[in-house]
């Protein structure tokens, strides 16, 4: 439903964006079955994870509308070719409350380096959708190259007058109205996000390709750029990448629901209330913390297991029948009892008709390997502290697997316990997490708190003593941001590309206020924004419950200090 701000006429640009995000679903499901199909599949594991969420907490339970709802986050990915569009698609998604977060240098990240720069964009508080977007640095070629990329790009329009004129109009006015809402979702659909596959110049084509820089090639040869992935998230990674490696054909029905009986009985475990507040925002706390301890025995994941596998011997699952080129042998991001930042698994880039139209006239038809199918589970957001021990853990589980890359795919489960090695520094619990300085949360007071606050009752200035006396509860902020060692691999293993060495003289170095310029804003850093929530739900916490004047001045001046820095994001 669109809501209307009262007194305009301008439909609330939240609205607007969920609605182009279902409409770009329901594109992308048109252009590529098996993302429709992988949709279907993910359904299936999220609604037996929830069956089985139900048993292990009472008061939980999901109606099939509340899991549609849930399920329609998404992420997705465009490549840009030219300054003037990237300026275009920052305006566009402004339209829609997405603004600029972080900086991606993707030109640095060691051998996995591509030769581009990317910004996500996003709403800033609680997003469920958001965009990589990334932008071809032609100076990172020789200048030949350069210069023929550069002239192929300036012949391509993908921004039409009429869908200019509606993001000025949205600019001028602070939104659209639903008609005109419509018109540019539409533009995005049919245009601006749209698979053509057309492109231009066969040769240069061929030579960018042949020197590695098969990404480049999937930039400057085509008539627009298309949304190569979008990404659903998932309850349970694990269950849905082994499902898909099923009804992929790669592994058989017996291997699935082993491997069922593994994840479902490891997530048992770790689904406590801090795994439901992360999964299922849409739930007061209040709700979550009045859950009864239900239970979930062996013989009841051995059933759930079985269903599924059952489920999936139906005709509609057979994704092996659809043109695919299998699926990702290992999942990127920490190892799965780690609950941080994000995993990301991906079925491997299609390889689809492509019609090149040359200048002479000529028409070559031949192929393009670029769309793939990501998925995703998202977790806390670290701090500084908490991302600087990732990336160490990181580094040395990475390390051991680049040894041995076929692991994965012949033990399973002894590669997983050598991926979990190295992460072990890590704590797993979030109150140990966020009580280490490793991720953010926020604090509410609880009606208790509240009550006891009246009476003077509340002493502690301590937060985990006020949340072990039930005055404050708490949640882990979630990320929702990308990873660029991640986004890196899947970017090898899809186009089969590693990593690239700039052919100019000289590498340039690309910073975020060029991109800034391009963009014509400001990018907000997003862990400003995380530590600012942070800061501000304990000053309110400590205010409401009556011990703000408590607090040591240390602490309390490092909190406002990160809330002022996050009121001038
Ligand atoms: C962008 C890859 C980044 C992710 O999930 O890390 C990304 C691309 O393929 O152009 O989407
Ligand atoms: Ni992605």
């Amino acid at each position: 439903m669109t809501t209307f701000a009262a007194g305009t006429a301008t439909a609330n640009k939240l609205d607007m964006q969920n609605r182009l995000f279902a409409a770009l679903s329901a594109m992308f499901g048109k252009e590529v079955p098996l993302y429709d199909k992988a949709l279907l599949v993910n359904k299936a594991c999220n609604t037996t994870i929830c069956a089985m969420l139900a048993k292990l907490h009472a008061g939980f339970a999901m109606s099939d509308e509340d899991l549609e709802r849930t399920s329609g986050e998404r992420h997705g990915a465009i490549r840009i070719g030219r300054p003037d569009e990237y300026r275009w698609i920052g305006r566009l998604f402004g339209c829609f409350a997405m603004e600029p977060h972080n900086f991606y240098d993707m030109t640095c990240v060691g051998s996995k380096s591509q030769p581009i720069i990317a910004t996500a964009f996003r709403s800033t508080l609680r997003p469920e959708h958001r965009v990589f977007t990334s932008i071809l640095m032609t100076n990172y070629f020789d200048p030949a190259t350069q210069a023929r990329i550069e002239a192929l790009l300036a012949k391509r329009t993908v921004f039409s007058d009429r869908a200019k004129a509606l993001i000025e109009k949205s600019e001028q006015q602070g939104g659209l109205g639903q008609a005109d809402g419509d018109e540019l979702i539409k533009e995005c659909t049919e245009r601006i996000f749209k698979w053509t596959g057309k492109a231009r110049d066969h040769a240069l084509y061929k030579e960018l390709s042949a020197a590695g820089f098969k990404i480049a090639a999937d930039i400057a040869c085509f008539q627009s750029h298309h949304l190569n992935h979008l990404t659903p998230n998932t309850f349970c990674i694990d269950l849905y990448t082994a499902a898909m490696k099923h009804c992929l054909g790669e592994v058989d029905a017996k291997w699935f629901e082993a491997r069922a009986n593994t994840v479902l009985s490891r997530l048992v475990a770790q689904a406590d209330h801090d795994y439901m507040k992360l999964h299922f925002k849409h739930v007061p706390l209040e709700e979550i913390a009045a859950y009864k301890q239900g239970s979930v025995s062996a013989a009841d994941v051995a059933r759930f297991a079985a269903e599924l596998t059952a489920t999936f011997a139906k005709p509609e699952y057979a994704l092996s029948k659809l043109t695919h080129a299998g699926y990702k042998d290992f999942t990127e991001g920490p190892s799965e009892d780690t609950p941080v930042l994000l995993r990301q698994d991906a079925y491997k880039a299609l390889t689809e008709p492509v019609e090149f139209s040359e200048n002479d006239g000529t028409v070559v038809h031949t192929t393009h390997t670029a769309r793939f199918g990501e998925i995703e589970e998202r977790f806390y957001a670290c701090t500084p502290k908490g991302r600087k021990l990732y990336d160490e853990c990181l580094a040395v589980a990475d390390a051991a697997r680049e040894k041995d890359p076929a692991w994965p795919k012949r033990d399973m489960a002894g590669y997983e316990a050598a991926y979990a090695k190295p992460f072990a520094a890590f704590p797993k619990s979030l109150q140990e997490l966020v009580a280490g300085g490793l991720v953010y949360a926020r604090f509410v007071p609880t009606a208790k708190g509240l009550a006891a606050a009246k009476t003077g009752a509340v002493k502690s200035t301590n937060v985990w003593e006020l949340v072990r006396d039930g005055f404050a509860d708490y949640e882990g902020l979630r990320y929702e941001d990308f990873l660029p060692v991640s986004a890196a691999g899947i970017f090898a293993s899809n186009l089969q590309q590693y990593g690239t060495k700039s052919t100019a003289a000289v590498k340039p170095t690309y910073t975020q206020q060029q991109l800034e310029e391009i963009l014509g804003k400001r990018i907000v850093d997003s862990t400003t924004v995380y530590a600012g929530v942070d800061a501000e739900s304990r000053l309110e916490t400590y205010e409401k419950l009556g011990v703000l004047a408590k607090v040591p001045a240390a602490e309390r001046a490092e909190l406002e200090r990160c809330v002022a820095a996050y009121r001038a994001v």
